[in-house]
């Protein structure tokens, strides 16, 4: 079963469609296009090497150490502009966020595998904020147990906020999508410990 419904979705999800206003998140994805050391590391699956579907780069503070699928990032340093974000979003939310992993999807065929955020180093329960920039992506949640899946579409400008039971109970992707030709940014601000 599958629900399109931004009211619907499921616990410890909580969407919020205009966090940034459209000019500032459109101009604000231009930017960060040109001003970012992006990358597009190689991951090893089932054994082989590949690089990922998405350019990627990491922010985080010093000892803010964080890896997935058993690799470590590189981390690179905070733009001003980012910084502001992450206070704004450290007074909204309450939590002190020390990390950032951004994805730039360069077009539809840009893309997320299923996975849940749940590497030790983010903690139990976490609290990731995701904020997107550019063009409108399906994202993709899984209930691990009963396979229900759900769709919203994040707008740029948008925050999704993820925490409680969220990477515990369910995975999330963001799903090859043809007939988008713009490209996208997403930025996950994340506590590591
Ligand atoms: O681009 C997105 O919205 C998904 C990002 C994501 O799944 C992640 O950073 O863990």
């Amino acid at each position: 079963m599958s629900k399109l419904n931004k009211e619907c979705l499921p616990e410890g999800f909580q969407y919020f469609p205009h966090g940034i206003s459209f000019d500032k998140s459109l101009a604000l994805y231009d930017y960060l296009c040109g001003h970012l050391p992006w990358q597009q590391p190689e991951i090893r699956v089932y054994g082989k090497l590949h690089r990922i579907p998405r350019l990627q780069c990491f922010i985080a503070d010093q000892n803010a150490n964080y890896g997935y699928s058993g690799k470590q990032l590189d981390s690179c340093e905070w733009l001003p502009v980012l910084s502001s974000i992450r206070t704004r979003l450290q007074q909204q939310y309450g939590q002190a966020f020390n990390a950032l992993l951004l994805n730039w999807y360069r077009d539809g065929q840009d893309t997320m595998g299923w996975h849940s955020d749940d590497e030790r180093e983010l903690g139990n329960e976490p609290m990731i904020v995701s904020v997107s920039l550019g063009a409108s992506r399906l994202f993709k949640i899984r209930d691990k147990v009963t396979r229900e899946t759900y769709s919203i579409l994040l707008e740029t400008g948008s925050f999704l906020m993820m925490s409680g039971r969220s990477q515990h109970d369910f995975e999330h992707s963001l799903p090859k999508q043809a007939k988008v030709s713009q490209g996208r940014i997403n930025l996950t601000f994340r506590t590591v410990g």
